[in-house]
């Protein structure tokens, strides 16, 4: 670990993973109480990922979490309580008791998108929120995670290639844990480096040690503002270890022990706590501190979980169906005056033309602005005026593809961010 981030930083680090591992230290024993409804999964030894990645956003950005990133959740925002309650199915949790896990999100205040099974999904639908906030001018992030089993799903490789395409403002954290259910990473794919399936979409990747939540953090720094600068969507693929099966009821036997043994002795917490000790930027009071103070939340925020009601029966049946406005209002926060979005007021400018386009008997005769949100310069138009819709004369300049902007450095993976560890 490198000495680089301000003593606020450092401190925010540790606090969140010890809250993020005591959080789920509490619900694995609400879960052998028999108060869990469905799966409870852990991300035990892999917290650093969780809190580093999500701590590098800033409150405007967006992301989606996956099974293994409660500790994005907590950084983000979201109570103890809530997590507490949507495992346990309770009538205050953020889905009223109809959906477990961290199949919850936030939409107006936190920004986060709510997950959902199907893994790899979040990709293409957090590029799509980062093209939207471009399209707004909102200069947001967005971020997800995926695993090493999940980065060989079909809609992973989709996903990316349109994240690339459109060169979103988006960062995607692949958990390289080592397993999938029991599944070896090395016999579901044929690659040393998981960051090097980003070659394929020609965009920038990293490779950083998981269980280094300074490294983690940094690098994640890094690729938020790359993304956020334009320079589009980067991968960073974590190395980790799932120290715990699957989900509870998996008891991992089949990971060798020796593997277990390497990574328990590298456990993520342990090692901050010796840096920061080292340090100087914790001692033992210190740290008693923040234990006690996450013990006490911890306890008021269980209290008030397990007070909450379970559903009342008859709420099964409602919000089954849409009823319009009596069920919700579906209108979208963004709108903005249709006359504002579209060319040439728009502040996205048209980038090319398709010839002849708009050039017919009933047109102004003109090449035709595509306007799709790619800010690349474009050439100057040479001649005829194009058609605006909305009847005015279109600022937009016309013309041919631009030259392509500066390439942005190439991260051989290993190389760059090795220097970290
Ligand atoms: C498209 C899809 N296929 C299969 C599953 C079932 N499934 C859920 S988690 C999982 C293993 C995921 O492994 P990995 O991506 O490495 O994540 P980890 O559990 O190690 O964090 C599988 C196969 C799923 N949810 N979605
Ligand atoms: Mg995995």
């Amino acid at each position: 670990m490198k000495k680089e981030l301000t003593r606020r930083q450092y401190t925010d680090l540790y606090y969140f993973m010890v809250l993020n591992r005591a959080v789920e230290d509490m619900m694995v024993k609400l879960f052998r109480q028999n108060k869990i409804v469905g799966g409870l999964y852990s991300s035990l030894g892999q917290e650093a990922i969780s809190v580093g990645t999500a701590y590098a956003l800033e409150k405007k950005d967006w992301l989606a979490p996956m099974i293994r990133n409660i500790g994005a959740l907590l950084v983000k925002g979201v109570k103890p309580r809530d997590v507490f309650m949507q495992h346990m199915a309770k009538y205050d949790s953020p889905t009223k008791g109809k959906d477990g896990t961290s199949h919850f999100g936030d939409l107006d205040d936190l920004h986060i998108v709510s997950p959902i099974s199907m893994l790899g999904d979040l990709i293409p639908v957090m590029t799509g929120v980062a093209i939207a906030g471009r399209y707004l001018g909102q200069k947001i992030v967005t971020m997800t995670w995926i695993g090493d089993g999940g980065s060989s799903t079909g809609v992973f490789h989709e996903g990316l290639n349109f994240a690339a395409a459109q060169k979103a403002p988006f960062v995607l954290i692949l958990e390289n844990n080592l397993w999938a259910y029991s599944t070896p990473v090395r016999k579901q794919v044929p690659l040393e480096n998981l960051a090097d399936r980003a070659k394929a979409y020609g965009i920038d990747s990293y490779i950083v040690d998981g269980n280094d939540v300074v490294a983690v953090y940094s690098t994640a720094k890094e690729a938020v503002e790359c993304a956020r600068a334009g320079e589009g969507p980067i991968l960073i693929e974590a190395k980790t270890f799932r120290r715990q099966g699957h989900a509870q009821h998996d008891a991992a036997e089949y990971v060798p022990k020796e593997m277990r043994a390497h990574w328990e002795a590298r456990d993520p917490i342990a090692l901050y706590e010796k840096f920061l000790t080292n340090e100087k930027l914790l001692d033992a009071k210190g740290k008693k501190e923040i234990e006690e103070k996450i013990n006490s939340l911890l306890a008021a925020e269980r209290e008030f979980a397990e007070n909450s009601p379970m559903p009342p029966p008859e709420f099964a049946e409602t919000g089954v169906y849409c009823t319009g406005d009596d069920c919700h209002k579906i209108r979208a926060k963004w709108e903005r005056p249709i006359a504002e979005v579209t060319p040439p007021r728009s502040s996205v400018k048209a980038v090319w033309t398709i010839p002849g386009f708009g050039s017919g008997k009933s047109s102004g005769g003109a090449n035709a602005p595509i306007h799709f949100g790619d800010t690349q310069t474009a050439e100057p138009s040479v001649g005829k005026e194009a058609h605006s819709p909305n009847g005015k004369k279109p600022t937009a300049k016309t013309g041919t593809k631009s030259a392509p902007k500066k390439t942005v450095k190439a991260v051989s993976a290993s190389a760059s961010r090795k220097a970290r560890r």
